[in-house]
């Protein structure tokens, strides 16, 4: 099986988790999902970034030592994935011992190869951010997002990054598909042609981070600790992370990408490691037309949506009403709109109404078919006919088209119900009735199938009715079998007001 590693960024635990870091690890759970069901062999990371002077400010203010605190956050963020059916195989946090040696033996690569020296550093730090700034890049005497800064001047340890301009340019020139979308590996480009400076990489006057190797008066900078999470879980150093490295694809928010594709591929090249394969960008939710924030506190909070309507459809939500890599609202209008109109009305609908006439007037089986006429051939071949278009949504980051293509198909599906009529044909013709009714029920069970990566509870109820044992891509080539019989079913989703 082909190798396959997608990681979320690893998420501050300052605060509770909210929508921006759910949307990040469902789309790279929808996309783990479908590689996993298409045949590779997936490493699904995410974790918490525990170290740095935000959490330690965090904690203080708390009144509650730092390692307490990251640890009931961090535990928070892992009951995210239970709550949003995520299946990462991994969850790092930057306080593991795992981490820590994983951090410290990059830090001495870098040594070796010549790219960090001592020196002293007199600049800006926003520690919402965890960024350094130059006086130039303030506006109105804040860094360029908007975060408070604070001067700082101690000695440090430096990061020859003013080095690795060349051979960064020289790289993606050689890798298109190293960043995306185009509109930032642009960005990214005409940063790093400004000419890039020399890193601090190292804080004096922190103590809650990873101790410098060799000189324990330093901690290492929160980002070049954090970056190298992707790699300690994989085993880095000890062979055998190269498996997975290879195939490497980090999905991160627009807010980060510099980190994720100039300080870290400078490192990481530096280090003789290749960069990522790809960084992928998405981006930035709004809720109700104005920006997230602790003071207007209109985070969304996504154990609360999932309580309210289900994981299900919170992750159909995000993952189809924002064209993937744009920035989006989140609205509660448009949000119940589409879960009545994708979800109740059109796919709940064409579930409910053929499952529930077979269980009423089919004795609760699937009936065997008599001849197909072209109309059923052609339904039944429609969703498996889909999966390359899937596949290549999936594998361009298209995530908003694989709902968008298969919600084609369920339209599909209710007009030939409305047009074959199984209920005159009850009386009239009972063959054809059954007919229609298996043609239905193999629609049903394709997209049931396809669907799986994104709406993965409402698959697996659809599946367990029509007994489907078997669920990965190669389901969708053996027909189902008549004379299953099915419970009764439920419907699949609600209708809010
Ligand atoms: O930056 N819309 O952690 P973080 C979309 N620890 N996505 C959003 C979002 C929004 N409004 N808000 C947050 C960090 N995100 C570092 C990362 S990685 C080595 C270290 C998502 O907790 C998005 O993925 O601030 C963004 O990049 C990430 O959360 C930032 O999470």
């Amino acid at each position: 099986m082909k190798p396959f590693y997608i990681t979320t960024p690893i998420y501050y635990v300052n605060d509770k988790p909210h929508i921006g870091h759910a949307y990040t690890s469902l789309a790279c759970d929808m996309i783990a999902r479908f590689k996993r069901l298409d045949g590779f062999d997936v490493k699904f990371l995410t974790g918490t970034d525990e170290h740095g002077q935000k959490i330690e400010k965090a904690a203080a203010a708390k009144g509650i030592s730092p390692q307490d605190f990251v640890d009931e956050i961090s535990q928070s963020f892992r009951n995210l994935s239970t709550i949003l059916n995520l299946t990462n195989d991994d969850f790092i946090r930057t306080t593991e011992p795992r981490h820590k040696q994983a951090a410290q033996h990059l830090w001495n690569q870098l040594v070796a190869s010549g790219n960090i020296y001592l020196g002293e550093y007199a600049g800006w730090y926003a520690v919402r951010d965890e960024a350094f700034y130059q006086e130039d890049e303030l506006i109105d005497g804040k860094a360029p997002t908007g975060a408070e800064v604070e001067w700082i001047k101690e000695s440090s340890y430096f990061f020859k990054l003013s080095a690795w301009a060349e051979p960064l340019l020289e790289y993606y020139a050689n890798h298109p598909e190293a960043i995306q979308p185009e509109s930032r590996r642009n960005e990214v480009l005409r940063f790093i042609e400004g000419g890039l400076k020399d890193l601090s990489i190292s804080r004096r006057t922190l103590k809650w981070g990873v101790p410098v190797p060799g000189d324990s008066d330093h901690v290492m900078y929160v980002w070049l600790d954090a970056l190298t999470n992707y790699l300690s879980a994989l085993g880095y150093p000890s062979d055998g992370y190269q498996k997975y490295w290879d195939q490497a694809i980090h999905m991160v928010g627009k807010d980060i990408i510099r980190f994720h594709s100039v300080y870290w591929p400078a490192f990481l090249m530096a280090a003789g490691i290749t960069p990522p394969k790809t960084v992928f960008a998405h981006g930035w939710w709004t809720v109700e037309g104005e920006k997230m924030s602790k003071s207007l506190g209109n985070a969304i909070d996504p154990v609360e949506m999932v309580d309210t309507y289900g994981a299900d459809a919170f992750r159909y939500f995000l993952l189809r009403d924002l064209s993937f890599g744009q920035d989006g609202d989140f609205s509660k209008v448009t949000f119940i709109n589409r879960l009545n109109t994708d979800l109740a009305n059109a796919y709940g609908n064409l579930c409910q109404r053929v499952l529930s006439f077979i269980y009423k007037n089919a004795d609760a089986t699937i009936p065997t078919p008599g001849e197909f006429m072209p109309e059923d051939k052609a339904l039944m071949a429609m969703p498996k006919a889909l999966l390359p278009n899937l596949r290549s949504a999936i594998d361009n980051f298209h995530l908003h088209r694989y709902g968008e293509t298969i919600w084609q198909i369920i339209g599909e599906g209710n007009r030939y119900v409305d047009a074959q009529k199984p209920w005159s044909l009850k009386k009239e013709d009972p063959v054809r009735m059954a007919t229609v009714l298996y043609t239905l029920c193999e629609l049903i069970r394709q997209i049931a199938v396809l669907t799986q990566p994104i709406l993965p509870l409402a698959s697996a109820k659809i599946l367990a009715i029509l007994s489907q044992e078997k669920s990965d891509f190669s389901a969708l080539e053996v027909a189902l079998k008549p004379g299953l019989k099915i419970d009764e079913p439920q419907p699949l989703f609600a209708k809010y007001v």
